[in-house]
């Protein structure tokens, strides 16, 4: 088997099934997941990071599985009190979940970065794989639409991400510096750079549009193997497929991977969706429902990256 570190760049839901598949058949010096900090924000005073959350409590099995972010066996006291008393309660904190948050936000107010507090928590959840932030600087990512610039969370849970999107952007990114550890990875040996099924606007872009980066990821002389969002012409969740109606593009793997352009070394998708993928493509279900599954396209998404380098 080829040996060497694999970097995965995940979002949310989509990306941390993948990176949980990976965490369960690479150990633990193998495996970099490099997390979106985009749709970080601040809410109530705490520092919020959902793609963050999202890898660590799917790697720490204490997801909760339904509602696709947040901690599983949550109460909700936080948020009905808080509500009472006039307090914003769009953006749900759970009272498992609340804890965490308050315990960054110290930490962060304490002098530590991102990094620091995210391989502490991660650590003491119990996972020995690295999840690590794009950057430790400030990146946050906003939506135009018809009426005007929205913050991200705005855009995606307050108003269920129903303006229509006309443009993205990153703001900070063009001062944000990557996060160390995976610059240095990448300078190292590299076995494969997985772009996880995560939205590419939302979710990847703003990971690659980090400077040095994407110069990185194309350097590294490793294949670059991305596995498409979408499944039988539809994304499998969220709001991706509006967002590329909206953008202008086709529903379909082909216009994900044009998307990523140069980047691809290679491309995973499913059974029906291979169709105007040009390059080179692999078949595997991508639809992830169970353990099985996850390790199931991990052992694939590695097998194709190998006869690709
Ligand atoms: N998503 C929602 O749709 N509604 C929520 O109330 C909500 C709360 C929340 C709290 C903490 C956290 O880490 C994530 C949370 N998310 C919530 C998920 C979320 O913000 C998005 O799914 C991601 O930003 C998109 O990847």
């Amino acid at each position: 088997m080829n040996r060497g570190l694999v970097v995965a760049l995940s979002g949310g839901v989509g990306g941390a099934k993948l990176a949980l598949g990976l965490s369960r058949v690479l150990p633990p010096d193998e495996l970099l997941i490099v997390a979106n900090t985009g749709d970080d924000f601040e809410h109530l005073g705490l520092d919020i990071s959902p793609d963050i959350d999202t890898l660590t409590y799917v790697l720490a099995g204490l997801d909760n599985i339904e509602q696709g972010w947040g901690r599983r066996d949550e109460t909700w006291s936080f948020m009905a009190t808080i509500a009472s008393v006039g307090g914003a309660d769009w953006f749900r904190l759970g009272d498992r979940d609340l804890a965490l948050h308050v315990e960054r936000t110290r930490r962060r107010h304490a002098g530590e970065t991102l990094t620091q507090v995210t391989a502490d928590i991660t650590r003491r959840l119990g996972i020995e794989h690295r999840i690590r932030p794009m950057s430790d600087d400030r990146v946050r990512t906003r939506v135009l639409s018809d009426g005007g610039w929205l913050d991200f969370q705005d855009y995606f849970v307050r108003q269920q991400c129903r303006p229509v999107v006309r443009k993205l952007a990153f703001d900070g990114v063009a001062t944000a510096r990557p996060q160390p550890e995976l610059m240095t990875a990448l300078a190292d040996r590299v076995r494969a750079v997985v772009i996880c099924p995560s939205n590419p606007f939302i979710s990847i872009e703003p990971i690659l549009a980090v400077p040095g980066l994407r110069a990185a990821i194309e350097g590294c002389g490793a294949p670059v193997v991305a596995v498409s969002p979408i499944v039988d012409g539809k994304a499998v969740k969220g709001p991706t497929a509006k967002m590329m109606q909206e953008l202008g593009l086709a529903v379909t793997s082909a216009s994900v991977a044009e998307r990523y352009g140069d980047l691809l070394d290679g491309y995973v998708v499913d059974r029906d969706d291979a169709r105007g993928v040009r390059g080179k493509v692999h078949v595997a279900p991508t639809l992830m429902t169970t353990p099985a599954d996850k390790e199931a396209l991990a052992r694939a998404v590695l097998a194709f990256a190998d006869q690709l380098s």
